[in-house]
Parts: structure tokens; sequence; C-alpha cells
């Protein structure tokens, strides 16, 4: 008999990793490759396997505790000469945070992306500690991502392990109404009455498509901050006729330095004055709800739209760069994000996020704010319109925009005040010097 001592195995860029799960308990056989432990780090949940078969002897970490590289986790009492090989952390999914933003109506689909805290992330029913129930990680994923509670959940598979078809069929029965309460509790979480589930084949044909990885990830987080905070949408337009002008006396001059401006660095410019003035909405709540924690640096998450569905990279220290450089930031990040090549780091960080619809159309929408901040600005197309000055309708550039905060962090009032000042300095730039 020999004890292995198993420790956290390379687990790739990430540092500090929350442990979720424990999904061994001493006492317990372990086969090779069976699941120890998952963390979840704000991009990424891993299972840690098993480097050997043998029964658990001793569990020396606990949910919530953070551990890196080289960690001790378990001991494992080996029979005979095991020869130990190294185990890799399987990651269940890469979470490239998202942005949020619906269209307003309640036929909406929910937008996509945003970074939701881990605590935020996790499921709303967690597993048990040391739950009896044996499931790939794949399934153990697969039922985290609809919020499953897999110790409800019958195994068809040998020694009763738990089989994705099985997930899928526990989440039909308690839509069909054939398993009632426990079932359905451990489904909806929080007690939200689940929609029914309707064969549409019934009235036409239909396609049945998969979702991107993407999308199944932001969805989690954009239903996390649907759930968690309490939204409210402030509208408002600005006129950004002088602005638009300026910027497009500098286009020649913005060529040559390499570079396109278009309206979205200057509204970041303004956003940061804003965010500056009103320190409420570059802060986010303690996970207590009892503070606010307002940060002191201005990186801006910007949403955008990919082939794969969209992420939302961050601009740093916005309010240290001049209109050049945050337009070469935003083409940087804009391309590494449409060719996939995003890394945590150019999506962390974040402080406020802007989602840009503006060079698409649109007159306004909802977008949903990007927890942990506590608020997010959606852009629309901005128009000529007849605006009276007083003596006579004037044809101004009028950009409509929106707001959508946490009332916990920010009241109503102060919220028009932020949207008032935002398009108080893009209608005069020369605000922004002062
Ligand atoms: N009003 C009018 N025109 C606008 C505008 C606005 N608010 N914003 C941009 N435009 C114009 C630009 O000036 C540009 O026109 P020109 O080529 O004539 O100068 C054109 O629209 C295209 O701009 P763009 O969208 O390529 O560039 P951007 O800097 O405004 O935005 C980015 C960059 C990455 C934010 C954008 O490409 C993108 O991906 N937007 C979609 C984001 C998204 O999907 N958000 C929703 C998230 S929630 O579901």
């Amino acid at each position: 008999m020999a004890i292995t001592q198993v420790k956290v195995p390379d687990i790739g860029d990430f540092d500090s990793v929350e442990i979720i799960e424990i999904l061994v308990a001493a006492g317990d056989t372990v086969a090779v490759d069976d699941s120890l432990i998952t963390l979840e780090s704000d991009k990424a949940t891993m299972e840690i396997p098993s480097p050997v078969a043998g029964k658990v002897i001793k569990v020396a970490v606990a949910v919530g505790g953070k551990v890196c590289e080289g960690d001790y986790i378990l001991d494992i009492e080996v029979a005979g000469d095991t020869a130990v090989t190294e185990p890799k952390a399987e990651v269940v999914k890469a979470e490239a945070p998202v942005v949020v933003s619906s269209a307003a109506g309640p036929a909406a689909a929910k937008p996509a992306p945003v970074a939701v805290p881990a605590a935020a992330a996790k499921p709303i029913n967690p597993q048990p500690m040391g739950a009896s129930f044996h499931a790939s990680p794949s399934v153990r994923a697969f039922a985290r991502n609809l919020g499953v509670d897999l110790s409800h959940v019958e195994g068809s598979g040998p020694k009763g392990r738990i089989q994705q078809t099985d997930v899928e069929a526990a989440i039909k029965a308690v839509m069909s109404g054939q398993k009632a309460a426990p079932g359905q509790a451990a489904l909806s979480g929080s007690g939200i009455p689940p929609i029914p589930a309707i064969d549409f084949s019934q009235f036409g044909e239909t396609t049945t498509e998969e979702l991107g990885r993407i999308k199944k990830i932001s969805g989690k987080f954009l239903h996390a901050s649907w759930l968690n905070v309490p939204h409210v949408t402030q509208f408002d337009e600005c006129d950004i006729t002088e602005m638009d002008q300026f910027r497009k006396d500098m286009k020649a001059q913005a060529e040559k330095a390499g570079v396109k401006l278009t309206p979205l660095v200057f509204v970041m410019k303004a956003v940061v004055k804003a965010l500056q003035d009103f320190p409420s909405f570059n802060a986010s709540l303690s996970p207590d709800g009892q503070s606010i924690i307002k940060k002191h640096y201005y990186n801006i998450g910007i949403a955008v739209d990919t082939p794969n569905g969209l992420v939302v990279p961050v601009v740093k220290d916005v309010d240290q760069k001049g209109i050049y450089e945050l337009s070469r930031d935003l083409m940087e990040i804009s391309a590494k994000a449409r060719d996939g090549k995003l890394g945590p780091k150019d999506m962390s960080g974040g402080t406020f996020t802007i989602s840009s619809l503006g060079g698409i159309g649109g007159t306004q929408f909802t977008p949903i704010v990007n927890a942990p901040e506590v608020a997010i600005m959606g852009l629309s197309k901005a128009k000529i319109q007849p605006v009276w000055d007083g003596n006579a309708f004037a044809p101004r550039l009028m950009m409509p925009f929106s707001v959508s905060y946490d009332h916990r962090a920010i009241d109503g009032a102060e919220g028009v005040r932020f949207t008032t000042a935002v398009s108080h300095y893009l209608s005069d730039l020369r605000q922004l010097i002062l």
C-alpha cells in the first residue's frame, strides 16, 4: 500500500482558483481519471481528475478555498506499486466574458456577453459536497449549465453513472409535469416557473441547431445577471453634431496615424469623465451587498460582435489615453476578438461596459448589466433630427443611448444625472479637457 499525495496539476495561466465542488470524501474508492474536485475561475471551470486508482483517505481542501498549481488536495491509498500519472485539468468551459443586452419586449432574445463574478456564475442549486452520484465532467458541466442538481437525477449508465440523456430526461419529466416539486426545485432553483416544453414540429417544419460555445457560456452569465441585478434602464440622447464634424475633420490626419476614428472612442472618453463625476457607476457591490467598492481606474469593456458570439474585451486605463491610442486599442481588440485570439487578460478588469450597436442601427435598447459591474451603456445609431433651438428647428446629429444600472447601487436621479453628464460632454468635447 502506498499513499499518493494528489496535487493541483498544470492549470494553465490560472492562479488562485476557487474550489467550487469536492466530488469525493474520505473512504470513497476512485478510479484513474475520476473527478476529485472542481475549480472555477472567472474564465473556466476545471475538473481535477485522479491520477491513480485507490481509496481516498484524506481530503485536505474545502469548498470556497483557493488553490494554484502544485497545491496539495488529498491523499489516496493505492494498492501495490501503481504508477502515478501526471493528471491534466479538464477545462469544462472557457468562459469568455460576454455582454449582455436585450431588445426590450417579452419576446426578445436575451443578449450575449458579460463577465459575471464567480459567485453569480455558480448554479442556482449547487450540488451537495461529496454527492453520491457518478457522472463524467462533461455531464456535470452540462447539468451545471442548466442548473440541474445531479443528486436528483437517476443514472442509467454502468454502476448508475449519470449520462447526458438522463439529465435531459429529468428536465423533460419536470417540464411535462411528470415529476414534481423536488426535481422541479432542482431545475428551476429559485422557484421560477419553468417555460413549458413544446413540440414545435406539430405546427410546421423545424430544425434544431446546438448553440455555439460562447452563446452557451454567455447565456449563463446573462441569466445570472438578469436574476441577480435589479435593472433600471435610463434612455437619453446627445447632440453629436460638433463631435462628428471634428471626427470628420480629423479623418485624414487619423488615417496618417494608422487609425480610423468612429464615434465610439469619443464616447469612451466622455463616459470616463462622467464616471469620474459619478464614482458609483465605476464600482461593484461587495458580495454581501452591504458596501460599494469604487474603483479608481477606468477600464472600459467593449461588446464586440464576432462570428462565434459576443465577447467583451477590455480597454485599460481609458482616462490616461488619447483618442488615437484608444482607436488603436479598439481596432486591436476587435481584431483579436474576431480572430478568437483574446486571452483572459484581455477580458478581465473591466469597470464599465459599452455595447455599441450604432454602426448597425436601432433607436434604443436595454443592455443587461455586465455584473459584477453596476452599469452598462448601449449606443444606438445617430441620425439627423430637427431640434428646436429657441427660434427655429435646426438639423442636428442626435445619438440615442441608454444606460442600464443596478438599482441597489445607483438611484434613479443619479442615473439620469449620469446620462445628462455623458450627453453634455459629447455635445461639447471642450468640456473633456477642463
Ligand atoms: N451612430 C452612427 N454611426 C455610427 C455609430 C453611431 N452610434 N457608431 C458607429 N457608427 C459608424 C462608424 O462611424 C462607422 O462608419 P464609417 O465607416 O462611415 O465611419 C460604422 O458605423 C461602423 O462602425 P463600427 O461598428 O465598425 O465601429 P465602432 O468603433 O463603432 O464599433 C465595435 C466597434 C467592435 C464595438 C463594433 O464593431 C461591434 O462589434 N459592435 C457590435 C456590438 C454588439 O453586438 N453589441 C451588442 C451586445 S449585447 O447583445
